[in-house]
């Protein structure tokens, strides 16, 4: 029973060592090193309000074109189910939340910088692939 209590501290200590080793072995490549990051869908849901708070300038709970950066634009037609020519709280999460799911590879419900990648690289050989004028559709 003591031995049991022992290894279960010690085992921890053991990989939180290696893991301290890996790092220094690691340090020359570390200036071009951004650690990886984890987002759970939750976090991510948080987050999806604070956002339309940011976006939404005149406090209306509603955004518009004009409240939104140009290149976020092409999200109102896509988003806006009811047809006001703006997004309220609930498109705006339904479309960010999509969003999510759609980068979220493995579907476990958190959403990795590593799988983020992967999604803007098949996004880009998708545009790579479609008609130069961008007709393709
Ligand atoms: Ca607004
Ligand atoms: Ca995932």
């Amino acid at each position: 029973m003591r031995s049991w209590i022992v290894a279960a501290a010690i085992v921890p200590l053991f990989l939180a060592a290696c893991g301290a080793r890996d790092e220094d072995e690691e340090t020359p490549a570390a200036a071009n090193y951004s650690p990886p990051t984890v987002t759970s869908r939750l976090d991510f849901g948080s987050e999806i309000e604070r956002r339309f708070h940011d976006n939404d300038v005149n406090r209306d709970d509603k955004i518009t074109p004009d409240e939104l950066p140009e290149r976020l634009r092409p999200m109102i037609a896509r988003g806006d189910k009811n047809g006001d020519g703006a997004l309220s709280a609930e498109e705006w999460g339904n479309l960010l939340l999509d969003w999510f799911d759609r980068n979220d590879l493995n579907k476990d419900r958190t959403l990795t910088s590593e799988e983020r990648e992967t999604y803007r690289a098949q996004q880009r050989a998708r545009r790579a692939a479609a008609a130069p004028d961008g007709s393709a559709r």
